[in-house]
């Protein structure tokens, strides 16, 4: 099946819909203190993100074969694994942003302190719901998994990225060092969901492989929208002031390599990205619903790669 832009929406968002369900059952609503540091995490968990890793590790997930709901607590953490990077990079001794998601950011609503420890909460919950899946379903490879996302979270992956952004700053770095922060900061986490979501279904070797350079080439090309959209979007449009990269003195392609270059470099990688998915599709994915799930993961590329937002 090939998607329309209409299917493609609608699958998008009944995937959301799923990956928001699960996440309410994780963490408690009320009557349980101190109440406060569930109603931060609630606040940011579903101020409205696009669940863009939890949907692409089950779309893999699916596309290798895999089934049944074992994948959910490892979607789930690794959205709120994504959520709470949000929050500390919100935090005024980071970005100090006042708006996320189209709302006023867990520091400004909680205060600093409080957001802080939703922020590690979150981590920490993260953790604690993929060990309980491990431990529920013994049958499936669930500690490749962790391996992948705790590996892709630390210092070799979003949190070595986001040091080398902090130490970025004020300064003009080069191509190489802003691809090490793009690759770390961003990538590696987009990388993680698709391969966790590969290994679960205990993907072969080879298509492991074809689904990191899916994932590397999609989570470059994410973040180096987000550079291009920092520049020609709105505030409206993005939910967070434009700008910030600017205003943050940081350096991105479009201020390093200009606008142009820097949306080719975008479309070359969507290519590659495309290009990765069609040898899964052509070559492995043999029957009607893995095929389904390689053609949805194909229009998720291709909206990604035209997103305003
Ligand atoms: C603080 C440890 C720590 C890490 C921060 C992810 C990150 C590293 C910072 C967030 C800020 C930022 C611009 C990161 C680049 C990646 C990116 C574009 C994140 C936003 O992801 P989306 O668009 O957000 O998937 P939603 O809100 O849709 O979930």
């Amino acid at each position: 099946m090939t998607y329309t832009k209409e299917n493609f929406n609608n699958t998008f968002k009944e995937k959301i819909n799923t990956i928001n369900t699960a996440l309410d059952t994780y963490i408690p609503i009320q009557n349980e203190i101190p109440e406060i540091i569930y109603d931060s995490m609630r606040y940011s968990i579903f101020a409205g993100g696009k669940r863009l890793r939890p949907i692409l590790m089950m779309a893999c997930y699916e596309a290798l074969g895999g089934h049944g709901d074992e994948i959910i607590p490892f979607a789930c953490a690794i959205e709120m694994i994504h959520t709470y990077s949000l929050i500390h990079d919100d935090l005024p001794t980071m970005d100090n942003d006042d708006f996320r998601r189209g709302k006023p950011t867990n520091h400004k609503v909680y205060g600093e302190a409080v957001a802080l420890l939703a922020g590690d909460a979150l981590l920490n919950l993260a953790f604690e719901t993929m060990i309980t899946a491990a431990k529920k379903y013994p049958q499936i490879p669930c500690l490749d998994a962790l391996d992948i996302i705790a590996k892709a979270s630390g210092t070799r992956g979003m949190i070595g990225g986001q040091t080398m952004d902090l130490l970025s700053e004020n300064k003009d770095i080069d191509i190489n060092t802003l691809q090490y922060i793009h690759e770390n900061k961003t990538a590696a986490m987009i990388c993680a969901a698709v391969k966790a979501g590969a290994a679960m279904a205990q993907a072969s070797i080879e298509e492991i492989q074809i689904v990191e350079r899916f994932g590397y080439c999609l989570g470059m090309a994410f973040q180096i929208q987000d550079d291009i959209l920092d520049v020609i979007s709105t505030t409206e449009q993005l939910g967070k002031p434009i700008h910030s990269d600017i205003k943050n003195h940081k350096s991105t392609y479009v201020s390093i390599v200009g606008l142009e270059e820097s949306k080719q470099y975008v479309e070359k990688l969507s290519k590659e990205a495309s290009d990765a998915l069609h040898t899964l599709t052509n070559h492995t994915l043999t029957n009607h619903i893995l095929q389904e799930n390689g053609h949805f993961l194909l229009s998720l590329t291709k909206y990604l790669m035209h997103r305003s937002y």
